[in-house]
């Protein structure tokens, strides 16, 4: 199981802000993780906590596309976490190798069109609408039954617009409109979404079904889930901290 580690270029990602400071921590952070074993390091510019507003596509890009340049230098693996296609082929441009797209092409209509035309490993999450409302979309009968079909219309179009099969890889989108009990009930039944023969990427990290209104205290329960899902037939996890999880897979 791979270990692909965060990093997020957002103003409230480093405590000293500003520009120049949030480039210098970020590739402060990537050479920590390198260091750590990292085997993809995910850049992303833009929050998509519940509530996040969008940002423009300049800014966005302003945000992502020095560190990626910077960080291809020490020919790391890298990810673009984005959901527009512009940012997509710019990251490639400065050195990504894999899209990661948390919408699964449904926010911008160019997105998968320009994977298959990239031709890198693509991933598709489970999505239901911008960050801003996508709590009032956590309604479902059967959550596992619904998020699987919902994931293979998505393959579907992936296919159709061009993407091989073998670059596509899937997430189910953990805390993406689904509450705490959606997101057990997925882990639960999660080799339900390695069956579908893709490789599956999970991003449960800090986040708030583990616990606790603070992300540092939600720690600990990231590495008990990696230890859990260590043995499900996943093909990564996506963390913040790298060396905790490393020490576990391998323990
Ligand atoms: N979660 C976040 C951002 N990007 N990408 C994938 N593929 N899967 C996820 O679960 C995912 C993601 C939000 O988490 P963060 O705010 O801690 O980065």
């Amino acid at each position: 199981m791979l270990v692909m580690g965060i990093l997020n270029i957002t103003p409230d990602s480093f405590a000293d802000g500003g520009r120049h400071n949030d480039f210098e921590s970020a590739i402060r952070r990537a050479h920590e993780m390198i260091s750590e074993g990292v085997d993809i390091i995910d850049v992303g510019g833009e929050s998509t906590k519940p509530g996040a507003e969008r940002i423009s596509t300049q800014e966005e890009l302003d945000r992502v596309i020095p560190v990626i340049k910077e960080i291809a230098k020490s020919g790391a693996r890298i990810s673009i976490d984005t959901m527009r296609s512009e940012v997509a082929s710019q990251a490639v441009e400065a050195g990504a190798s894999i899209i990661n797209d948390v919408s699964g092409g449904l926010a911008d209509p160019q997105m998968l069109a320009t994977a298959a035309r990239l031709n890198l490993p693509y991933i598709a999450m489970h999505w239901r609408g911008h960050s801003k409302d996508m709590n009032s979309r956590a309604v479902y009968g059967d959550v596992v039954s619904e998020v699987i079909t919902e994931i293979e219309e998505r393959i579907s179009a992936a296919l159709k617009a061009g993407i091989k099969k073998e670059n596509l890889i899937i997430d189910p989108g953990l805390g993406f409109a689904k509450d705490g009990e959606h997101n057990w009930a997925i882990i639960d039944s999660i080799s339900k979404f390695v069956d579908l023969g893709y490789p599956v990427l999970v991003g449960a990290s800090r986040k708030r079904f583990l616990g606790g209104d603070n992300p540092d205290l939600r720690e600990g329960a990231t590495i008990e889930l990696t230890k859990r899902l260590s043995t499900t037939g996943i093909w990564a996890i996506r963390v913040h901290s790298v060396k905790p999880h490393k020490e576990i897979i391998s323990a």
